[in-house]
C-alpha cells in the first residue's frame, strides 16, 4: 500500500532468459507508444488481431465532449479473433479446461469443440430473433457455457451484459430493463462450495417485471425441477442440437458495441459500462500476451468470475484471442478445503495464476500446510488484481506460494480501462511489495491535487489518466452525460479514476484505493448509495448512513448506521432483518457486517452527511476524527462514539 517498504525484488534471471521483454525493451517500447501513439497502435493491432478491413484512422478522441474512436472504418469478429484464426494450427489445442465445484469434476474443449458450441448457439440465439445490436443478458454459473454464450453473441454481434451470478432477482431486473435485454441466457441452478445457487428462480423473479424479454435459455447444470413458462423458456442443449456447426462471424466496425457491464459509482444506480469492438480486444490481448509474460504452452488460470471485468478481459477474450488454454474454475478457494487451488494447480499443472487480493489473505490465513502439501511446481507467474495488496500478503504470496521464484504482478485497471493499465511485465520490471510499478504501454498516468493542479515527481494524488487508449469505455449506456460528468468533469481534459495514488522517487505507483464513496469488499465494487438505498426500503428505517472499514480478510467491511422511525427500537432481530434485507436486494456481497442504531447522523449546516467522521469512527481512529467545528449538531458524534460497534 502507500506507505509499503521500498525492498525490490529483481526480474529472476530464469524469468529473464524467456520472457517478451527486458528492461531496456520495455523502456524503447513505452517511449515509442507515448511519442509515437499512431504507429505504435497500428503496428500491434496487426501483431495481435485479425482484421477482416483496415482501419481508416488509428484513433480519434476528445475528453472534453467526451468522444472516444479507435480503428475507425476498421472491420473485425471477436469470436473469428478467438477462435476461428486458431482452428488450423490449435484446432486440437485445448481452448477451455473446467474443473467444477467437486475435485476432479473436468471438462475440456479444444479450439474445434468451441467453434463448434459456440457456432450452434449463435444460431440458436438468431433463430430465437436476436439481431445484430440487440443486447442479450447473461446470468451464469462459471461453466463453459458462459464464455460460450458470451462469444455467441459477440459472433452475431448481440451486445452482451453478463449479471454476476451471485446478484439478487432486483439487481438482475434493473440490469435487464436498463440494457432492455429481449434474451437471457441462465442456468437452472449454480454450484459454489457445495452450496446451490437458485439461478432459474432468481431469473423467474427477475424477468416477471421485464416485458421486453422474449426468450430465456435454461442450461441444465444440476438437473433439478425448476418451474418453466414453455411460451418463453428454451432448454438449452434442445436449443442447439438441432443447429447448424457453422456459422459466419458477422463483420462488425471496430466501434460497434461489444458489451455493457454494469458496475458501481458513488452515486445512483450502477452504470452499463460499454465496451467497444477493436480497441478492446486488441488491448486485452496485448496485455495478456505481455504482462503474464504468456507462451504458448503455458496453461492460464484466472480464478475470477465471468460476471466481473477480470473474467472478461482474463478468462475468457485476452486468452482466447492469444490461442492460450485458459482454466476455469466454478468453485471457490476454501471448497473442499483451503488447498483446492493448489490442488487445481498440481493436477492442471497451471504455469500462470492470477488472483485477488481477498482470496490471498483468506488463504494465508489457513497456514502454509495446505499450500506446501502441494507441489506448485509448474507455476512461473502469479497475479493479482482487485484493490490494494498489502506487502503481508504480497510476501505471503510471493514466498510460500511462489517459493519466492514467481515474479507477482500487481495489476490496476478497472471495468472502465476494460484491460490492465499499470502492472509489472515479469522480464522487464524489479518488483516493490504492493506497488503496481510502472504504465502499460500507450498509459499515461498523472497525479492531481484538490485544486487541480497536476503533481510532478514524488507525489500523492488523485489518480487521471492522460490521453485515450484503445480498451477505455466509450459511454455509460444510454446516459452519455453520465459518462461525461463522471470520468471528465472533476479535471477538464483527463479521465479520472476515482482513485488515490502515489508517485515515489523511482517513478513506481503505488494506488492507495478510492476517493469517492465506492466501497471494496472482497474486491467487488459496490456504492454505498445503493447499500443506503436498500436499507431505507426497511419501514422501521428514516436514514442511513454507510461506509467502509478496514477488514482482514474482505479489505473492506460495510459499517451502516442506521436511524429509526420515531418510535421503533433497535435489536438484534431488526439489525439481522436489515442484514439480509439488503442481501436480498443487492446479493450476498452487500450484506452489511456491522449496524449501528443512530439517533442521528453528523450533518452540516447544509445538510450534507459528513462521512469522513463515520469513516473515522467505523476504523475506530478517533484521534483523527478531523474538524468538527461545520458540524449542525455536535453531540451527534459523542452519541455514535460511544455506542459503537467494533468488529469481531
Ligand atoms: C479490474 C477491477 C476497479 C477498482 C479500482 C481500484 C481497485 C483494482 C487494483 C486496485 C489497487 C490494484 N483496484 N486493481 N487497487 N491495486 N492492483 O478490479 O475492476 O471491479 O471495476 O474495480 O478496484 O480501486 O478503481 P473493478
Amino acid at each position: 500500500m502507500a506507505n509499503g517498504n521500498d525492498e525490490l525484488y529483481p526480474v529472476p534471471t530464469e524469468i529473464a532468459s524467456r520472457a517478451h521483454l527486458d528492461k531496456a525493451g520495455y523502456e524503447a517500447m513505452y517511449r515509442r507508444s507515448i511519442e509515437n501513439p499512431e504507429a505504435f497502435w497500428a503496428e500491434q493491432a496487426e501483431r495481435f488481431i485479425h482484421w477482416f478491413r483496415p482501419w481508416d484512422r488509428v484513433m480519434d478522441w476528445d475528453f472534453k465532449e467526451p468522444r472516444i474512436r479507435w480503428f475507425e472504418g476498421a472491420e473485425l469478429n471477436v469470436s473469428y479473433n478467438c477462435i476461428d484464426r486458431h482452428l488450423e494450427t490449435r484446432g486440437d489445442k485445448t481452448a477451455i479446461i473446467w474443473e467444477g465445484d467437486e475435485p476432479g469434476d473436468t471438462r475440456r474443449f479444444s479450439y474445434r469443440e468451441l467453434h463448434e458450441a459456440v457456432c450452434r448457439l449463435a444460431n440458436g440465439l438468431r433463430a430465437r430473433g436476436v439481431r445484430r445490436g440487440d443486447r442479450v443478458c447473461i446470468y451464469m454459473p462459471m461453466v463453459p457455457e458462459a464464455a460460450i454464450a458470451m462469444l455467441a453473441c459477440t459472433r452475431i454481434g448481440a451486445i452482451h451484459s453478463v449479471v454476476f451470478g451471485g446478484f439478487s432477482p432486483h439487481a438482475l431486473r434493473d440490469r435487464i430493463l436498463d440494457a432492455d435485454c429481449k434474451l437471457v441466457i441462465t442456468a437452472d441452478q449454480g454450484v459454489r462450495g457445495g452450496k446451490i445457487v437458485p439461478l432459474k428462480e432468481n431469473t423467474d423473479k427477475a424477468v416477471t417485471e421485464c416485458p421486453g424479454v422474449e426468450t430465456v435459455v435454461v442450461l441444465r447444470r444440476t438437473g433439478a425441477e425448476v418451474p418453466s413458462s414453455p411460451d418463453r423458456d428454451i432448454d438449452y442443449h434442445e436449443l442447439v442440437e438441432d443447429m447448424e456447426p457453422h456459422c459466419e462471424a458477422e463483420p462488425m466496425d471496430a466501434e460497434d458495441p461489444l458489451f455493457i457491464l454494469y458496475t458501481s459509482g458513488s452515486t445512483g444506480k450502477p452504470k452499463g459500462v460499454l465496451h467497444s469492438t477493436g480497441g478492446y480486444i486488441l488491448q486485452a490481448a496485448m496485455t495478456h500476451h505481455y504482462v503474464f509474460d504468456y507462451h504458448e504452452e503455458d496453461i492460464y488460470w484466472c480464478t475470477a468470475d465471468v460476471g466481473w471485468v477480470t473474467g472478461h478481459s482474463y478468462i475468457v477474450y485476452g486468452p482466447l484471442a492469444n490461442g492460450a488454454t485458459t482454466l476455469m474454475f466454478e468453485g471457490v478457494p476454501t471448497y473442499p478445503d483451503a488447498s483446492r487451488h493448489w490442488d487445481i494447480v498440481d493436477r492442471h499443472q497451471v504455469n500462470i495464476y492470477y488472483t485477488a487480493p481477498t482470496a490471498i489473505r483468506a488463504l494465508m490465513r489457513a497456514g502454509n500446510e495446505p499450500v506446501q502439501q502441494y507441489s506448485r511446481k509448474s507455476l512461473r507467474i502469479l497475479g493479482t488484481v482487485g484493490e490494494p495488496i498489502n506487502p503481508e500478503a504480497w510476501n505471503w504470496y510471493h514466498q510460500v506460494v511462489g517459493d519466492g521464484r514467481c515474479p507477482v504482478v500487481d495489476t490496476w485497471w478497472q471495468t472502465e480501462t476494460g484491460a490492465i493499465m499499470i502492472a509489472p511485465l515479469p522480464g522487464a520490471t524489479d518488483l516493490k511489495p504492493g506497488s503496481a510499478t510502472r504504465p502499460f504501454f500507450g498509459v499515461q498516468p498523472a497525479l492531481m491535487d484538490a485544486d487541480g493542479r497536476e503533481l510532478e515527481g514524488e507525489a500523492a494524488g488523485n489518480l487521471v489518466i492522460k490521453g485515450s487508449w484503445p480498451s477505455q469505455m466509450r459511454t455509460v449506456y444510454g446516459d452519455h452525460e453520465r459518462f461525461a460528468q463522471t470520468y471528465f468533469s472533476a479535471y477538464p481534459g483527463l479521465y479520472f479514476t476515482g482513485d488515490g495514488a502515489r508517485r515515489d522517487a523511482d517513478g513506481y505507483w503505488w494506488i492507495t484505493g478510492r476517493v469517492d464513496d465506492v466501497l471494496n469488499i472482497s474486491g467487488h465494487r459496490l456504492g454505498t448509495a445503493e447499500v443506503e438505498s436498500a436499507l431505507v426500503l426497511h419501514p422501521a428505517v428514516a436514514e442511513a448512513a454507510v461506509v467502509g472499514y478496514p477488514h482482514d480478510v474482505k479489505g473492506q467491511g460495510i459499517y451502516a448506521y442506521v436511524t429509526l422511525m420515531a418510535g421503533k427500537e433497535g435489536s438484534d432481530e431488526l439489525s439481522d432483518e436489515l442484514m439480509d434485507l439488503v442481501r436480498d436486494e443487492i446479493g450476498a456481497i452487500a450484506r452489511p457486517d456491522i449496524i449501528q442504531w443512530a439517533p442521528g447522523l453528523p450533518k452540516t449546516r447544509s445538510g450534507k452527511i459528513m462521512r469522513r467522521i463515520l469513516r473515522k469512527i467505523a476504523a475506530d481512529e478517533l484521534d483523527t476524527l478531523g474538524d468538527t467545528s461545520t458540524l449542525a449538531d455536535p453531540g451527534v458524534v459523542d452519541n455514535l462514539i460511544d455506542n459503537r460497534i467494533k468488529p469481531d
